[in-house]
């Protein structure tokens, strides 16, 4: 998963009390041996709780993905789930925060060798440490929330790759196991409950990518939300070629005047390459269709090869209309 690496966003009292507890043990060490003043223990009180605080501090910035290096499919995505803006202003503050106990612990390990009271000005430096960490809590908060929506997204790479699209029961699934052969994994897509279905397979040592996003490209768009709208726009950002399937023989349930009025709405939603494939064309019920570019049955296996082929080519040619692919400029910095 690409955002697996960003871990628990502690909150500021988890924090805190994590800062303190070890500045105590810290202190209790130092005492055990003896042979240091009350004003070392104290200073070493300090200066553990700042560590341990702006340690922590730097790791929730440093473990959160940098925007401007994702592909354009997950900054997308990401600014739909959690707004880019936003998590970017929430770093931002985080990171302000561990500059200042930085200088606070700076500030008062100086205080501290001037004065008589140790205890005192230990004190009062964790008083303006605990309330920097507390005004930052509200961004602590919005940073695990974002860590627990963007975890689940599936790692879709950024490889050529076939979306295939269509209404419910067409054959979409059974195309992706034909041409992947074993069981696609299947990830969780925070948009729909049926998730996304991931397989890949190879051409002359190539590897290729094909997504089924049920519940995403299956249903006229007026049914959408914006914010399904939205995922299904992200989508275009894939280096992908469309596969759009028809059941030509209406066993799916959904009449072709129907399923041709998707098509339509996809071809307007993407600007990506596409072909239009009939499937169940072992059934007697199959209708020919003037639309279409080609026909298979994924049953019998007859026509899937041919598909394939043509998808190839559109992948080619579409690397072709974009010779930089290799290094894409993200137009979003
Ligand atoms: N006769 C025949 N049946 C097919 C063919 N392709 C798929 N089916 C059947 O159609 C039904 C739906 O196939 P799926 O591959 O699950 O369709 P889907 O588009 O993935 O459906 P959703 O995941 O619900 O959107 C299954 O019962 C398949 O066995 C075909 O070429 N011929
Ligand atoms: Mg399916």
């Amino acid at each position: 998963m690409i955002f697996e690496k960003i871990h628990t966003v502690p909150t500021s009292d988890e924090m805190i009390d994590k800062a303190f507890r070890r500045a105590a043990r810290a202190k209790a060490g130092k005492q055990i041996t003896g042979r240091v003043s009350g004003r070392k223990a104290e200073e070493s009180m300090l200066l553990t709780a700042a560590n341990v605080l702006s340690d922590n501090l730097a790791n929730v910035v440093r473990r959160f993905p940098n925007f401007d290096d994702l592909p354009r499919f997950y900054y997308e995505l990401t600014d739909i789930l959690v707004g880019v803006d936003d998590l970017r202003m929430s770093l931002g503050s985080v990171d302000w925060a561990s500059g200042m106990i930085h200088d606070i612990a700076r500030e008062y390990v100086g205080k501290m060798r001037k004065s008589r009271d140790a205890i005192g000005i230990r004190k009062e430096a964790f008083g303006r440490m605990a309330s920097i960490i507390k005004s930052i809590n509200k961004n602590l908060v919005m940073l695990n929330d974002a860590r627990n929506v963007l975890r689940k997204l599936p790692s879709v790479h950024d490889e050529p790759t076939v979306v295939v699209a269509g209404y419910p029961n067409v054959g979409k699934s059974s195309f992706v196991s034909a041409i992947t052969g074993a069981n696609p994994e299947v990830a969780s897509y925070p948009f729909t409950t049926k998730g996304v279905t991931i397989g890949h397979f190879f051409r002359d040592n190539d590897r290729y990518q094909v997504l089924d996003t049920p519940g995403l490209l299956d249903r006229p768009m007026a049914d959408r939300n914006d914010i399904e709208l939205q995922a299904i726009t992200a989508l275009k950002y894939l280096d992908a070629v469309v596969l759009f399937i028809l059941d030509a023989s209406e066993t799916c349930g959904y009449e072709i005047s129907d399923q041709k009025r998707m098509l339509d709405e996809v071809k307007e939603q993407f600007d990506l390459p596409i072909i239009v494939v009939a499937n169940k064309a072992d059934l007697p019920e199959f209708k020919e269709t003037d639309f279409v570019d080609m026909k298979m049955s994924t049953s019998t296996g007859e026509g899937i090869d041919p598909v394939v082929n043509k998808l190839l080519d559109m992948i080619d040619e579409k690397k072709k209309l974009q010779p930089d692919e290799e290094s894409p400029e993200p137009d979003f910095i």
